[in-house]
């Protein structure tokens, strides 16, 4: 990789150029829980995540095109091309949690959604909803309504944007119900090519863009448990940590019940093995 220039991080990825036209995005096996990094990693998380996001990528092309160019055979990797990113985070929530469960309990509404009263956390919502926010560079994201949005976009782009993530969580959602699986929401980023076509970019339907929730343990009035990252949580609530910078190191039984979740959520969604797919990468884009 001592072609490639750095040029961004995240909390969990890299993001390196590899000429004008193409970035090399790479996962990495840290995990984040109450939005601390811990010090300790999940082997193949960074695999994990690469595999779904590539699986999603091909088989969605019908809706929209992506930025996937390949998978490198480190099964982490993946060759992109560069796009110009819209200014806005394009959540789609399917059931009410997080910051729109905290919206609607303070306003009724969320992103200017009006919803019903009387709504418990965690309910699905009679029809999926798009809950667009701002880019933050620090901090958290923040919710804004359509005219907001529209600013910041224009008031078309912003329509092609909505009826288009619209369409690929209905696609992913309704593939991973049928495999046990609820994606309550999710969050995609979308780019403008040279030819000022919309493209769907960065990560999509993962476990870090997305919440998953076991379909077997869902219960509207609670907070599910999340599909994957349960365990870290659990054990950083009995350590009675406080949140802030660091985050305590994990104990080999919460990694390795942590990696099998992300490699049962994988193989669950993709019904592929995990290990065809670290044998070659690309048997996830068939
Ligand atoms: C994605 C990010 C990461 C840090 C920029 N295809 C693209 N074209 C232009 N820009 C991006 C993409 Cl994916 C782009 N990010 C998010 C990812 C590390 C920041 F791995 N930033």
């Amino acid at each position: 990789m001592s072609e490639a220039t750095h040029v961004g991080s995240g909390k969990v990825r890299e993001l390196y150029a590899l000429d004008d036209d193409r970035l090399l995005l790479v996962a990495s096996d840290r995990i984040s829980t109450f939005d601390v990094v811990l010090p300790t990693e999940i082997p193949d998380k960074g695999r994990v995540l690469t595999g779904l996001s590539a699986f999603w990528f091909a088989r969605t092309t019908g809706v929209v095109p992506n930025h996937l160019l390949s998978l490198r055979d480190d099964a982490r990797s993946t060759e992109c091309r560069r796009l110009e990113m819209l200014p806005i985070e394009c959540v789609v929530r399917g059931y009410l949690a997080g910051s729109g469960w905290k919206d609607y309990l303070a306003t009724g509404e969320v992103c200017g959604h009006h919803l019903a009263e009387g709504l418990a956390e965690s309910e699905r919502l009679p029809q999926p909803i798009f809950t667009p926010a701002t880019k933050a560079q620090t901090g958290h994201d923040e919710n804004i309504d359509r005219a907001a949005a529209a600013a910041l976009v224009g008031e078309e782009r912003l329509a092609e944007v909505e009826a288009t993530a619209l369409s690929l969580y209905e696609l992913a959602s309704d593939h991973a119900r049928s495999r046990g699986i609820i994606l309550a929401d999710t969050k995609l980023e979308f780019g403008i090519d040279d030819q000022g076509r919309l493209v769907l970019g960065d990560e999509a339907f993962t476990p870090d863009s997305s919440r998953f929730w076991p379909a077997d343990a869902y219960r509207p009035g609670s907070t599910p448990p999340s599909f994957d990252k349960q365990f870290v949580r659990d054990y950083c609530e009995a350590l009675g940590w406080d949140k802030s910078h660091p985050g305590p190191e994990l104990p080999d039984d919460v990694v390795d019940g942590t990696r099998a979740r992300y490699v049962e959520a994988f193989e669950r969604l993709t019904e592929i093995p995990f290990d065809d797919y670290l044998a070659e990468p690309t048997v996830v884009l068939a």
